[in-house]
This record gives structure tokens, sequence and C-alpha cells, in this order.
């Protein structure tokens, strides 16, 4: 019944457990084991980072680099896999300290741009247009670093620069508010489309919500959703959960607030998504008390929470959400809404 939603993750998604208060608490698991084991777990895509595809690439020549993505294409076609999107890592590298398009360094700037140009040959290589942009080290601890007019101009260039390299690649922004920066630009999806609309070519602008990211803004993940869906510009998601205001958590879709995951769900039916022919991304963490043999069961979970909640959406009874808002009696929307939730109708 759920056939057309497919999923995708990263492979940062199954990792070693550090946190910035201790090391890692299972051995690293090689790529191409990732690899294998996206199938049995139900995904049909790997997102990546540019250096998950060639972990050297800063040592390599640009045909170097496009030689190495081309093996992991091959790899990727041994497992019937597609990669759904390349993001370059901006923000480990010591050039982008202090922010890579937005650095008051002009060579770091420069930096930021040729290592986005690697990642769309990375790309290509793989068989994806999408670039994805979590702009991590873009903003500032203290407002008085930088001018943040300037920023956003450098911003606009480094995008327009990106989609001049290639006529071919759309850009997908994955706005986040904060952390590791006290303030990060584009903080929001509204923010993010709008820059998209400045830019040479705005049909090749798009964004990637993520769950934990919207609500670290204070905002309604479902809603962030609707407002790109109603523009066209849903050109990912990165499903997962989040405890509050804190740190960014990457739960488990639904294990903090399942009413909130059954309207990300019912946004994503009510806009078509899988017939768009786009992936559901979960950007969930393993906890870090997880043992190595179950460490992939937040990524299963993630799914089949996703699918259990698209059920519900989809034998939700219309018959009685007309009529309570024929009646504009949301207490009974409510209730039945809850009630659905769990199992009662
Ligand atoms: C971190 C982000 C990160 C990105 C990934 C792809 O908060 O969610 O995991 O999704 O680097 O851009
Ligand atoms: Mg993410």
């Amino acid at each position: 019944m759920a056939a057309e939603y497919r999923f995708s993750f990263g492979p940062w998604n199954i990792h070693e457990g550090a946190d910035p208060f201790g090391p890692s608490v299972r051995s690293p698991v090689a790529f191409a084991k990732k690899v294998r084991m996206y199938k049995k777990l139900g995904f049909d895509a790997v997102q990546f980072h540019d250096d998950d595809a060639v972990p050297d690439m800063e040592q390599l020549a640009p045909a170097q680099i496009v030689r190495k993505a081309a093996a992991v294409k091959r790899l990727l076609d041994g497992e019937g896999l597609v990669a759904e999107f390349v993001a370059p890592r901006l923000w480990e590298h010591p050039k982008g300290v202090d922010g890579a398009f937005t650095s008051n360094d002009p060579k770091s700037r420069k930096w930021a741009l040729a290592r986005s140009e690697r990642a769309i040959d990375i790309a290509n290589a793989l068989g994806t247009k999408m670039l994805v942009l979590w702009l991590a080290r873009e903003g500032t601890y203290i407002r008085e670093s930088k001018n943040a007019i300037d920023a956003h101009r450098h911003l606009l260039d480094a995008f327009n620069d990106i989609l001049e390299y290639d006529p071919e690649i759309t850009i997908a922004i994955e706005p986040k508010p904060n952390e590791p920066m006290d303030h990060a630009f584009l903080p929001t999806i509204g923010h993010a489309l709008a820059i998209g609309t400045q830019t040479v070519d705005p049909n090749r602008m798009g964004g990637l919500i993520e769950t934990a990211h919207a609500l670290l803004a204070g905002l309604d993940p479902s809603d962030e959703m609707a407002f790109a869906l109603s523009m066209g510009k849903l050109w990912s998601v990165h499903l997962n959960d989040q405890n509050g205001l804190k740190f960014d958590q990457d739960k488990t879709f639904g294990a903090a607030n399942l009413r909130a995951a059954y309207n990300q769900v019912r946004v994503l039916e009510l806009g078509g998504y899988p017939a768009t022919g786009r992936f559901v991304g979960l950007d969930v963490k393993a906890m870090r008390s997880q043992k190595a043999d179950v460490a992939t069961r937040h990524l299963s979970n993630s799914r089949a929470v996703f699918l259990h909640l698209l059920e519900k959406v989809r034998t939700f009874p219309k018959d009685v959400e007309q009529q309570c808002i024929a009646n504009r009696d949301y207490e009974a929307l409510e209730l039945a809404v809850l009630e659905h939730l769990l199992g009662k109708s």
C-alpha cells in the first residue's frame, strides 16, 4: 500500500556514538559494509557528503576525485541503490573555521567554492543532480564578528557560482537555526526559498526540511513542509524527532511527538510527495548506549513508524473530518484524531 514512498539515509547515520563529552563506543563500520545494509533495512537511496564518497578528496586532483566517485557509483549499482544527493562538507576543514561561503577571509570563500565544484563533480559521477547545502558554519558566535548584510550577499554569490558551474545542478538548502553556530544565516525554509528567488536560476533552487531543525527554530515541521510543498520546492526531507529546545537530537522519527510526526506524514500525503519521485530521508542517530549489533534499528524503526503513520493518515475517517470542519467543531476533530492514533477508530 505504501510502496510508492522510497527512503534514504546517509552513511553518517550509522555511527560510532561519539558526542562532545565522550569518545566513540562502537567500532566504525566500513562504507562498503554500510552500503550492503541499505536494502535490508528497507532503503533505496544513499545521501552523501562529498567526502563520504571520496574521503581523501582534499589531497586529490579533480580527475582523480571523479575516478574514485565513479567506483562508488559501481558499488551502488551492484546493490541496486541510487545516490539521492551530495552535500559538500564545508564545516570540518580548517579553512571553514569561521564559515565557508561567509568567511571574512576571501581565501576561505574561494576554497568553499572550489570544494563545492568538486562536490558537483562527485554528484555527476554518482548520477545525481542535487546538491544539498547544510550551511553549518555560515553564521556567527557573536553578531559583531561579521557584516551580516555582506554575508547574505556572499551566500547569493556562491549559489550563483554553483548554478553557473553546472547548468543542470539543483540546490536544496537545508536550513537550521543554530548549532554549531549561535545563530546561522538562512535559519528557516522561508529564508532559504526567498534567497533562491534572487539567484540567476530560481527554478534550480529548493529546500530540504529537517524535523529537528524546524523545531529548534520554534516552528511546526509540517507547516514548514507545507510552505515548501505549496511552491513545488520540497526536494527532500530529513525526518527525525526532537525533545524540546536543546541540541539537535536526531531521535527516531515519532519518538518524541507522535502526533507531530503524524502531521508530517499527512502533509507529505496532501502534497502528493511520492509522485514527485523524491525520497523520504531519515536523518536519525542511534542512542550512544546502543550496542553495535543493533545500532541500525533507529533507521528501520523510523521507516516503520513512518509507514504505520501513513496507514493512520490514509484510514482517518474523511467523513468525520469533513463533518467536524463543516460544524467548526475542532474539539470533536481533535478527539477523532487522538482516538484514531490510539487505535480506537
Ligand atoms: C546536521 C544536519 C546534517 C545534514 C547533512 C547533510 O544538523 O542535519 O546531518 O543533514 O550534513 O547535509
Ligand atoms: Mg539533516
